[in-house]
């Protein structure tokens, strides 16, 4: 199965639990206002948020669609439309192209949502395109932590850049750029220890990171990405405000969207921050990334066949 058909796999479940909680609310050959607010009760109730709910709404509203076609039919494709025409200004597959100046890229992210795995990944398509790839272990609070990292780079054959556990992440992160700019490095990956938004010195111990790049290169890091988990719900929505406060988030990655996780989520988000999204996890493996693609989103999410 390739990635696509994963995605579509994984979305199925929730796909149709979709499309069918619409077809329970258009069941009339015309679409009423009372119709109109149902739908978008219903777009708020799958997380798509009400700002693009509202706006979907009034779009099926203007459509006065002819009550001869199938509705339910053209509803699905103004929705789909919708979600392409949201989500396209935010791509960004650039981020995975080979960089000829080092490109430092901070992954963040609260507890569990798969930044070290998403590192892996990442690294696996960047490795692909000829880059050389760095990893720089700077969760060195919990000593698997770094078994984990040091397990993927042997994976997928990177380097890494890792100290004892209970060493100082913000002196790891310097080490790993310092080494990677001597030896031509196109990117370097920073692991951060999962950590809750509002525990402040963890907090503290982040923001340091990304300044003790800086020393080195006062555009580091190149990237911040903030790592979410599509089955966190509207709780993502928090995450995002809390860590772009501290560091500007610059591209977003949803994890674990295989399975019965819904992604309205990232309607709202992109409706809301406008953030790049940069890839979407759908597994464990090294494989289980798509590059964010706004059509292929959109045809998964809005699945009619
Ligand atoms: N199903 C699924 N599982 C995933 C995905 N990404 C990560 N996981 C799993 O989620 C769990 C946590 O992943 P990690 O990569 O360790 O998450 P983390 O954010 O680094 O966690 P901490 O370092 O403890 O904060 C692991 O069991 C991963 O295999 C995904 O896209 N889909
Ligand atoms: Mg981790």
């Amino acid at each position: 199965m390739g990635i696509f058909d994963k995605f579509k796999f994984g979305f199925k479940k929730s796909a149709s639990a979709f499309t069918s909680g619409l077809k329970d609310i258009i069941i009339k050959k015309e679409i009423d206002d009372k119709t109109l607010d149902q739908i978008e009760e219903y777009l708020i109730q799958s997380d798509v948020g009400i700002l693009a709910a509202s706006e979907i709404k009034n779009i099926i509203a203007q459509e006065k669609i002819d009550p001869k076609k199938n509705i339910m039919n053209e509803i699905n494709i103004i929705l789909k439309n919708y979600i392409f025409s949201l989500m396209k200004p935010l791509e960004k597959e650039i981020f995975f192209d080979r960089k000829d100046n080092l490109n430092a890229v901070l992954i963040s992210g609260v507890n569990g949502v798969g930044k070290t795995t998403t590192i892996g990944k990442i690294g696996k398509i960047l490795k692909s395109n000829g880059s050389k790839v760095m990893f720089a272990a700077c969760d060195t609070f919990r000593a698997a932590a770094i078994e984990q990292l040091e397990s993927w780079a042997k994976k997928i054959n990177v380097e890494i850049i890792k100290s004892a556990q209970g060493s100082d992440p913000a002196s790891v992160a310097y080490k790993a750029i310092e080494e990677a700019l001597k030896n031509d490095f196109n990117h370097v990956l920073i692991d951060t220890a999962g950590r809750l938004q509002n525990k402040k010195n963890l907090m503290e111990e982040y923001k340091k990171i990304a300044n003790v790049t800086k020393k080195i290169d006062p555009n580091a890091p190149h990237d911040v990405i903030l790592v979410l988990d599509a089955t966190s719900g509207q709780n993502v929505i928090n995450q995002v405000e809390e860590f772009n406060k501290i560091i500007p988030i610059t591209g977003l990655i949803m994890t674990k969207l295989d399975g019965t996780a819904k992604g309205g989520i990232l309607l709202a988000l992109a409706k809301k921050y406008k953030l790049p999204i940069i890839a979407l996890g759908l597994g464990e493996k090294e494989d289980d990334l798509q590059i964010f693609d706004a059509e292929k989103f959109a045809e998964a999410f809005i699945q009619t066949n």
